[in-house]
């Protein structure tokens, strides 16, 4: 059995979107319903431009799957692009005057070309699909062992709510950013983000904003302090930062620790007994979660929170100064049809990805080739949690 991962491949306005995910025991049920509703969200957010009216993205499995089951050979997911057009140049034509902020100028001279279509192909957030199509498929495994992840826009510009998200009112939450345009769950906020869109769009302009992720039902242990690859926070910051326009991301209290001491970060511990049984972390508690769920790069029990600045969208329809690629003389950079606004469709991105990296450290700790060990697995280090201390497991001085 291999370690849990995914490649994407494809390009914006190639034939197809594509994700292969290796290391999926055998036996996960793999319900493409559930995979196709992300897909959708991800569509969807207000903000949005002409493309979404063009495309219809559902995921096609084509190989790793019989009967509806993982077999535990890699997963292939296709998302067709309907607006396919890659290699027609009347469709497609060449760009050469670089979009400031974008893969533009950089991928050019990379590639030692003038024309910026050459990258942009690939650096499109088109490729986000093939990123959430994997994370809907980690959150079938998570769902096994009872973690789930929900992402929500928490500010567009200035527009922010300053709602908390606890254990007890996610759902409620998660309920009320499915009725909101900008997948932000409250209400007032939201209506100000759209106004906020809305006249970036008017002044042909566009905006970015801050997207925030909980996950809920880790046990403490997932992750690892002990080889700086696995840390938990490390990779869930590089899985968020590779997502296309993130500028910045924070666990917990993140930059905010910065400026306050020891005695305002640190989440002290408690023991309820009460909650042995029935919380994920089994009993050892916090009142306060500044650490955002993860203490030297293991989650802690407490539930983790990820959040991710999205620079706004570098296509502006006035255009910015640039220059043509071929003489270097001053010219406003190209427009090509965009979006005004992507940060809700980023929320579900971020809380897809978030998932990934999550299944993949559960998988580290508790992977099998079969769905029957990897369940096993996992309840029986949650008993073994709980029967601690262990005789003969550590050094037990007294
Ligand atoms: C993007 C440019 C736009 C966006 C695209 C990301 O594509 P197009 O030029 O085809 O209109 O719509 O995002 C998607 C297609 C998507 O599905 O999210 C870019 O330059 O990053």
């Amino acid at each position: 059995m291999g370690r849990l991962e995914y490649i994407t491949a494809g390009e914006s306005h190639g034939p197809a979107q594509v994700v292969v995910v290796s290391g999926v025991p055998n036996g996960l049920a793999i319900d493409i319903r559930a995979i196709n509703a992300e897909l959708s969200r991800r569509q969807g957010g207000y903000g949005r431009g002409g493309r979404q009216n063009i495309e219809d993205d559902n995921a096609e499995v084509l190989t790793g799957v019989r009967n509806g089951h993982a077999i535990g050979s890699p997963i292939t997911m296709k998302i067709a692009n309907k607006d396919s057009r890659l290699d027609d140049a009347t469709k497609t034509p060449p760009v050469h005057r670089p979009r400031p902020g974008h893969a533009d100028l950089a991928g050019s001279v990379k590639y030692l070309t003038t024309d910026c279509r050459e990258t942009l192909e690939r650096a499109s957030a088109r490729e986000t699909v093939a990123r959430t199509a994997a994370g809907a498929l980690a959150k079938l495994l998570l769902r096994e062992v009872g973690i789930e992840a929900f992402a929500f826009v928490r500010s567009i510009g200035t527009a922010r709510t300053d709602a908390s998200v606890t254990e007890s009112n996610w759902h409620a939450m998660r309920s009320a950013r499915d009725a909101s345009e900008t997948y932000c769950p409250d209400e007032a906020a939201s209506a100000a983000q759209k106004a906020i869109i809305r006249q970036a769009k008017i002044d042909q302009d566009t905006v970015g904003g801050v997207i925030e992720c909980h996950v809920f039902g880790c046990p403490p242990g997932l992750g690892s302090c002990m080889d700086w690859r696995d840390r938990l926070d490390a990779r869930l910051a590089a899985a968020v930062m590779g997502i296309q326009a993130i500028k910045g991301v924070e666990i917990g209290l993140g930059f905010e620790a910065a400026s306050r001491p020891g005695s305002k970060v640190h989440d002290p511990i408690r023991y309820d007994e009460s909650k042995r049984d029935s919380h994920p972390a089994i009993g050892f508690r916090r009142d306060t979660n500044n650490a955002g769920g993860t203490e030297g790069g293991m989650t802690n029990g407490e539930p983790v929170v990820v959040r991710a600045a999205m620079k706004p969208i570098s296509t502006l329809l006035r255009g910015l100064p640039s220059l043509d690629l071929r003489t270097r003389a001053a010219e406003t950079s190209q427009y090509e049809r965009s979006d005004v606004c992507a940060v809700s469709a980023a929320s579900v991105v971020v809380e897809n990805v978030v998932a990934f990296e999550i299944a993949r450290v559960v998988c580290d700790k508790f992977g099998a080739d079969t769905m029957v060990e990897f369940r096993s697995n996992f309840q029986r280090f949650m008993e073994f949690v709980r029967m601690m201390p262990i005789e003969g497991q550590g050094t037990q001085m007294a």
